[in-house]
């Protein structure tokens, strides 16, 4: 044996970096998320198939809006509004709140039987102690979320407000941030969702194109990653400062709410769109 491929045949992977499949979140899993014990946490059935069916029903009617093409590409398309779209000057443009107004408007339109996002946020903080709700922001109630449907996937990328943001996102200053994902429809392959053992590093702006949110392969080369193929009705939890990426879909929408969910000084966990 050379010693080339003796180096390659011992690469060793982190036992911590895994995910975790259970029937219900809790304070555990969202304590090993934070603290690296674990990758992400996948929850099966956290929202009957039936429901999740009458959600992509009712959305098979409505407007998708893009993401800003010039930020992201391949579009990714959402229902609602997500702030990422509305970031001004390291803090939230004005032009946020009259938007979620209409994302809010829009959303109570589709007349569903339950609000998904109150479900999925009492799922997230089932076990946990303190108080579950949406995030503020200097007296206003952020969104709740956005649906997202992105055909040609997302490109590796990370999710972290302390970073995106200057100013104090939330009034509750946050200790962590986790990105949750509910499935509604899955595509009959690819659709995976991959996160990588890398968080962000001065040196991978090289890999970012002008503009850009997502950065190219190049940046994660050398990273253990995981992949999770979800099912519809599944809940997913991770740590969104671990790049992580969407691999395209192939036959079938693949449509999933999703929020980010900051654990905050006050022992709250905060939502947020
Ligand atoms: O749709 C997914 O599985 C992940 C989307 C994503 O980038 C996120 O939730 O931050
Ligand atoms: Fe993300």
């Amino acid at each position: 044996m050379t010693s080339d491929s003796l180096i390659t045949s011992t690469y060793v992977r982190d036992p911590f970096f895994r995910v975790v499949t259970a029937p219900g979140f809790t304070r555990h899993h969202i304590a090993d998320l934070v603290s690296g014990r674990c990758a992400a946490v996948q929850v099966p059935n956290l929202l009957p198939g039936a429901v999740c069916g009458e959600i992509v029903r009712a959305l098979s009617g409505a407007d998708f809006d893009q993401y800003g093409a010039e930020r992201v590409q391949p579009a990714v398309m959402r229902f609602g509004v997500g702030v990422s779209d509305y970031r001004s000057d390291g803090g939230i443009a004005a032009e946020y709140w009259p938007a979620l107004e209409r994302s809010r408007a829009a959303w109570g339109s589709l007349s569903l039987p339950l609000d998904p996002w109150e479900m999925a946020r009492q799922s997230v903080g089932a076990d946990w102690p303190g108080r579950v709700g949406v995030g503020r922001h200097e007296g206003r109630e952020m969104g709740a979320g956005v649906a997202r449907e992105a055909p040609q996937g997302f490109l590796v990328h990370y999710d972290d407000s302390a970073r995106e943001f200057t100013d104090q996102l939330l009034e509750a200053p946050l200790l962590a941030q986790l990105a949750f994902n509910l499935y509604l429809s899955v595509p009959e392959s690819g659709g995976e969702t991959v996160i990588w053992r890398h968080r962000w590093h001065p040196r991978d702006e090289e890999f970012r194109p002008q503009g850009s949110y997502g950065f190219t392969s190049e940046c994660v080369r050398d990273a253990e990653s995981i992949e999770v193929r979800a099912a519809v009705g599944d809940g997913l939890l991770f740590d969104s400062r671990n790049y992580h990426a969407v691999k395209p879909s192939h036959g079938g929408r693949r449509i999933a709410l999703g929020f980010s969910v900051g654990v905050a000084v006050t022992g709250e966990l905060l939502a947020w769109g």
